[in-house]
């Protein structure tokens, strides 16, 4: 069975990172390890917040990963919340990427045009070198446009040659392999885009579009493409299971009664997920 450690916040309250990666993950059949890297009480779009930070803890529990022999078939970065997290988690990777492990990072710090709340404004600039060690990267079109140093503007208004140039430029940055999400095909649908550099494929993958803002899809669009990749899938067969699995957690959570907005119902459609691998 192959191993992941994947590197992010937990968030007590609202179904994001390590609350979504561990479960998807885990039905893609990946043994998933964890180093939180950050503890808050719910996830920065909730009016308050808690947030203990926990890069001090990295190098330890590294040490004794090494003292016990521990090695990793992918390494997988979420939600960093402080340039020190960043710091680390790049010594991290640097102390344990090995022959064959795929590095996958989702600089997951914007949305919708605007940084996460509570981050600071030039942590972009300290994102984009650490996207560089990665094998694959996986931004929403916010983001990318963000590492790109380019302006946001509504994802309608993207061209299709925009979108191919900016995949381009993003490996051009060091990835092998690039996903941007959150990418409009017209009125009506959605979904993402790669570029595998090694390959020289480009794909596009597309669902439904739905209105209004779904948190946490990122994180889940990323364990699936994380746990694809592992289970020996191409990146746009990784991209394609993802799009259509965030589209069916957003298809559950439009039809339930108690339609949370700090979440999707990825609960109900786990199950699917052993139909990927
Ligand atoms: O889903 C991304 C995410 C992860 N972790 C934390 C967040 C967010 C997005 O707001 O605040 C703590």
């Amino acid at each position: 069975m192959k191993r992941v450690i994947t590197l992010q916040d937990i968030s007590c309250v609202g179904k994001c990172s390590l609350t979504a990666a561990i479960p998807v993950l885990s039905c893609l059949g990946i043994e998933t390890s964890v180093i939180p890297t950050a503890l808050l009480s719910t996830h920065t779009a909730f009016d308050s917040f808690f947030s203990v930070d926990l890069s001090e803890e990295i190098d330890s529990i590294s040490e004794e990963f090494h003292k016990n022999n521990i090695s990793f078939d992918a390494i997988y970065t979420g939600y960093l919340g402080s340039y020190e997290q960043i710091n680390e988690i790049s010594g991290f990777i640097d102390s344990f990427r090995s022959k064959g492990c795929i590095v996958v990072i989702d600089p997951a710090m914007a949305d919708d045009g605007e940084l996460y709340a509570g981050l600071p404004k030039d942590f972009v600039a300290h994102m984009r070198p650490f996207t560089s060690k990665a094998d694959v990267i996986i931004p929403n079109l916010t983001e990318a446009c963000l590492l790109l140093g380019i302006e946001y503007k509504e994802p309608s208004l993207f061209a299709k040659e925009e979108i191919r140039q900016m995949l381009y430029h993003l490996a051009d940055m060091g990835p092998e392999g690039v996903v941007i999400t959150g990418i409009h095909f017209g009125e009506k649908e959605m979904g993402a885009v790669s570029y595998d550099k090694k390959q020289d494929v480009l794909s596009e993958a597309r669902s439904i579009r739905h209105q209004g803002r779904f948190l946490g899809t990122g994180d889940i669009f990323s364990s699936v493409v994380t746990g694809c990749l592992l289970e020996g899938q191409t990146l746009s067969g990784a991209t394609e299971h993802a799009v259509h699995f965030v589209n069916r957690c957003i298809e559950e959570t439009e039809k339930a009664p108690d339609k949370r907005w700090y979440g999707v119902n990825f609960e109900s459609c786990l199950g699917e997920l052993t139909g990927y691998i």
